[in-house]
């Protein structure tokens, strides 16, 4: 069976958490752990759940800086990249980038973006987005990480792109 290590990232309190739990409520995921103290990640969120015939493993890492550590030893191996950032915090943009460098540096990593609509009032412009990640318009997707409108949206966009990468580099 073909594996995937996806690797959730982005700054503090973004809502990576949430989209895990979502994306194991939504896909069956087993194995859920959540490593969190005051509602913080400290260690790692996991979960993993098999679809079409392949296996996805979600490692959802600490976005405060003292557990940069962490992330990047989580980080070795990663087969894509789930960023989230959000909408609410004007700085969620350029922190995102920060553990974006230290997270994949120069590889070519298949990444997808979720902008997470914490704050419906806020806006952080998708443009901006695209822009800073250099990805294309269909790899940053909205999300609402609490009520997980547009989380399968996000997930069918990370199958999408690993499937494509994965296919053209084996060949
Ligand atoms: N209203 C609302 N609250 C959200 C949303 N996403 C996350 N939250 C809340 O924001 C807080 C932080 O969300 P988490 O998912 O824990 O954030 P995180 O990115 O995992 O944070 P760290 O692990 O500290 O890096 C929690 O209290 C969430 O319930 C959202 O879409 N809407
Ligand atoms: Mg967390």
């Amino acid at each position: 069976m073909q594996q995937f290590k996806v690797v959730v990232a982005g700054p503090r309190a973004s809502g990576k958490t949430e989209i895990v739990s979502r994306l194991a409520e939504k896909f069956g995921g087993k194995g859920v752990i959540h490593i969190d103290a005051a509602g913080s990640t400290v260690c790692m969120d996991y979960t993993y759940f098999d679809v079409n015939g392949s296996r996805f493993h979600f490692f959802g890492t600490p976005g405060a800086d003292q557990f940069s550590v962490v992330r990047k030893s989580l980080s070795k191996g990663l087969n894509a990249l789930l960023l989230v950032v959000n909408n609410g915090e004007p700085d969620s943009l350029s922190k995102a980038r920060a553990i974006y460098e230290e997270i994949v540096g120069n590889r070519a990593v298949p990444t997808v973006v979720a902008v997470n609509e914490k704050n419906s009032e806020a806006s952080l412009f998708l443009n901006e987005v695209k822009n800073v990640f250099n990805v294309p318009d269909s790899n940053v997707i909205t999300v609402n990480a609490k009520s997980g409108e547009g989380v399968e949206k996000l997930f069918s966009e990370m199958i999408k792109v690993v499937t494509n990468h994965y296919s053209k580099n084996s060949t």
